[in-house]
């Protein structure tokens, strides 16, 4: 399959398995899961054809592995990034010391004043490393890095998950636990 291909599916099945899954007649269920064959013929229904080897080529080759098979390979679910309800039931887990979110300065006094909310999502999506972090704030123009003090977080008591492709997820970040960075 072609990158432009992959990149075609895998924007197709982010937006029925992340946000409009009724659109093309789906249901998730509360974990977030679909039987892949349900899939398969709910998008050929709505003229999008798509083998199984396609798909399980898409979630094997996926650059930030969006999708995952679950352990028998009849069900599939996006790993995180949902603005329809599930409970992806991630259990909690202990964040390092620093995690990062990348942002533009648009949205930087707001940030500031009231703290990092998953706006659309169900959670904040926090990243490990600087380089992702920039990455995900160049989707809207030039990247602000904000740092931010999940041990302290942690410590104060808030709960934090990580996703199967690694986007570490919590309810919010209040104003007090980040700060501004430098991309070093
Ligand atoms: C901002 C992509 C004003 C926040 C990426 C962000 C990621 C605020 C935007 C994943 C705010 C929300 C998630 C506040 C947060 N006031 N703006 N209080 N709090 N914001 O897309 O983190 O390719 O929902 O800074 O790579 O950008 O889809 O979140 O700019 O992993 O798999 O509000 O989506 O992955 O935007 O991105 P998003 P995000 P995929």
């Amino acid at each position: 399959m072609n990158e432009q291909r992959k990149i075609r599916v895998s924007k197709k099945l982010a937006r029925h398995l992340r946000h409009e899954p009724a659109r093309i007649g789906l249901t998730l269920d509360p974990g977030g899961w679909v039987p892949v064959e349900t899939l398969l013929a709910a998008l050929a229904a709505h003229g999008f054809r798509l083998s199984r080897a396609e798909l399980d080529e898409v979630v094997r080759t996926n650059d930030k592995r969006r999708f995952a098979f679950d352990e028998t390979g009849t069900r599939i679910r996006a790993s995180q990034g949902h603005s329809v309800e599930v409970d992806l039931a991630l259990p909690t887990a202990e964040p390092p010391d620093a995690l990062y979110h990348g942002t533009v300065a648009r949205f930087l006094p707001a940030i500031l004043a009231e703290g990092l909310r998953p706006m659309n999502r169900h959670a904040v999506h926090l990243s490990a490393t600087i380089e992702t972090a920039l990455k995900v704030g160049a989707r809207r123009g030039a990247s602000v890095l904000l740092r931010i003090d999940a041990r302290a977080m942690a410590a104060a008591g808030h709960e934090f998950q990580v996703s199967a492709n690694g986007v570490w997820l919590t309810a919010a970040v209040p104003p007090g636990f980040l700060q501004q960075a430098e991309p070093t």
